[in-house]
């Protein structure tokens, strides 16, 4: 077991984002074994669940003429556009049956404001209105996080230089993660993370 001070942190392992669900990751359910293991060397656990409603800005099909994975020009800057996924009370938005969400200390659900989207889980992407997880992992003396799930390229890599900025240890164990990899996405992750000061392990 790991110090006290260290949290697993997993990031959106929802329907979803797996084979069949509606914004499929290539092989995203093969995350689910070697999280269900990483949880029994963390003395706590934190869960994302990305909670989008029917009406929310970064799906597509609310945007007259765009399709998925093209970007609009939101207030706050260049937003991808995302097939509809993870909408509130949905079987999609629920974590996958494999994973052992039992297991959770606290889900902290983002992306549930329609005009903002947030693929982060400390911050949302107009990079000013926080989450509040910060504050109740500092609360809580939580201060070495490791970072696992869905996607490696969008919201893992968010959420863990966004760990680092707000004064937390990061780690992403890339073997627990698999990535969309949209236009090179997964390469420029990768890179950001390592350079803001993201440990990333096999
Ligand atoms: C995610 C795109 C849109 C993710 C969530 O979990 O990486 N990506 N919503
Ligand atoms: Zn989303």
């Amino acid at each position: 077991m790991r110090p006290d001070s260290h949290a697993l942190i997993v990031i959106d392992a929802q329907v979803d984002f797996c084979p069949g669900g509606r914004l499929a990751v290539a092989d995203g359910d093969a995350v689910m074994p070697p999280i269900n293991a990483l949880m029994a060397d963390f003395p706590s656990v934190v869960l994302s669940q990305d909670w989008h409603p029917a009406d929310h800005a970064s799906f597509a099909d609310n945007h007259p003429c765009k399709a998925p994975f093209e970007t609009v020009e939101a207030p706050y800057g260049t937003q991808v556009l995302w097939p509809a996924h993870c909408v509130q009370g949905t079987a999609g938005a629920e974590f996958h049956p494999a994973l052992n969400a039992n297991r959770a200390d606290l889900v902290l659900r983002k992306g549930f404001r329609p005009g903002i989207d947030s693929y982060s889980a400390f911050q949302e992407n107009d990079r000013a209105t926080p989450t509040g997880l910060a504050g109740y992992l500092r609360e809580r003396g939580l201060t070495d996080l490791t970072f696992v799930g869905l996607a490696t390229d969008f919201c893992v890599r968010w959420s863990a230089v966004d760990a680092v900025a707000s004064g937390f240890r990061a780690s992403v164990i890339l073997d627990a993660c698999r990535a969309i990899d949209l236009d090179g996405s997964l390469d420029a992750a990768l890179a950001e993370m390592r350079g803001a000061g993201v440990e990333i392990l096999g």
